[in-house]
């Protein structure tokens, strides 16, 4: 296994972020890809490697160039407005929902940062870009490694900020630059004719269903909370099966809140079985481990010995493996429960 570890993932450090009228800590932060890194390094699990430079052509190919040109100068834009935001991170705070244009693109910056986003818990910081595009290079290399002749069988994207929320123009959810999308584009650009992205992530892949939904080449499946409770609350449905070339390329199977293993176990049965019925030639697995009982903001029941049956089962499916990291929050768990599917897949 080898690990493309994303060396500037602090440059991504939020400050706060709104939940119910208040400003509070944010949960993504950059502790919990040290605790992987510690619990890979002591378990002696993977090869790491840096990331190459970030392939701005794939990112504009999964993401529209006029989101990548507002990521990318967000912050430049963001202090120009006064030099005091310097120290103030960018949320969002006015949205065009239903009935307002979406064919402009206002210059007030609140309204762009608005167009290009879908909630206020995403700070987006100073060093975003920078952390999220060579993160993306960890995800394209993941996939390039696992398709070149010779090369291992899995490899990870061990990065943050996190992908599986972002969407072809919109960030959200922790994410900016769909890590997962990112790995199934270049798998598919390296020749595997059809991809698999599973999300095991407690909350929906809304951004990577979003990109695939028209296309029939990428199956997407996510198991996850059902967000009829849980965020993303708007999308992860189950009669949410595709649309055109897409059609029966997407499979949600969402759960109650309570979930235990026993129960979510079937559900990824179900999900490897679409994958194999779809005849995916490799496979994405969108790593969130919020699906443990200890998360602060999740509400499944899996314990820590139940993510080595996860690497187990994963590593059935027999097919070259890219894993990014996505969620998980009880910070100090994150590196047991990550190292334990890393190791249950075979190291
Ligand atoms: C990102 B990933 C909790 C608010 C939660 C957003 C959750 C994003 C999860 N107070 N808001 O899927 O783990
Ligand atoms: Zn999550």
């Amino acid at each position: 296994m080898q690990i493309f570890h994303n060396p500037v993932h602090d440059k991504h450090a939020g400050r706060q972020e709104m939940f119910r009228g208040k400003l509070v800590p944010c949960h993504e932060t950059p502790a919990r890809l040290e605790y992987v890194l510690d619990a890979l390094r002591q378990r002696g699990i993977g090869e790491l490697r840096a990331p190459s430079a970030p392939d701005m052509d794939v990112i504009k190919r999964v993401h529209t160039p006029r989101y990548v040109d507002f990521l990318a100068s967000a912050w430049q834009d963001w202090v120009a407005l006064d030099p005091a935001n310097a120290d103030i991170d960018i949320l969002p705070s006015v949205w065009p929902v239903r009935g307002f244009r979406h064919d402009i693109e206002p210059t007030n910056f609140a309204a762009r940062v608005g167009l290009f986003s879908f909630d206020s818990g995403c700070p987006l910081t100073a060093g975003t870009w920078e952390a999220a595009t060579a993160g993306a290079a960890c995800a394209i290399d993941a996939a390039r490694a696992v398709t070149t002749a010779g090369g291992p069988r899995a490899a990870m994207a061990l990065t943050r900020p996190p992908g599986h929320h972002a969407g072809a123009d919109f960030f959200g959810g922790y994410c900016f630059l769909n890590n997962a999308a990112l790995a199934a584009q270049a798998l598919r650009d390296a020749g595997a004719a059809r991809v698999a992205i599973l999300d095991v992530d407690y909350h929906h892949g809304n951004g990577t269903q979003s990109i695939f939904y028209e296309r029939g080449d990428v199956l997407t499946v996510s198991i996850h909370g059902d967000p009829t409770t849980e965020y993303p609350f708007f999308l992860g449905y189950a009669d949410e099966h595709g649309e055109g070339a897409g059609l029966g390329a997407n499979l949600n199977l969402p759960l109650p809140a309570g979930t235990d293993f026993a129960t979510w176990t079937q559900a990824l049965q179900q999900g490897l079985a679409a994958i194999q019925a779809f005849k995916a030639e490799a496979v994405v697995i969108a790593l969130g481990v919020d699906t443990y009982e200890g998360d602060p903001i999740s509400k499944f029941k899996l314990k820590s010995v139940d993510y080595l049956e996860v690497g187990r089962a994963l590593a059935s499916l027999g097919l070259p493996t890219v894993f990014t990291m996505e969620g998980g929050y009880a910070v100090a768990d994150v590196g047991i429960n990550v190292a334990n599917v890393l190791e249950g897949y075979g190291g």
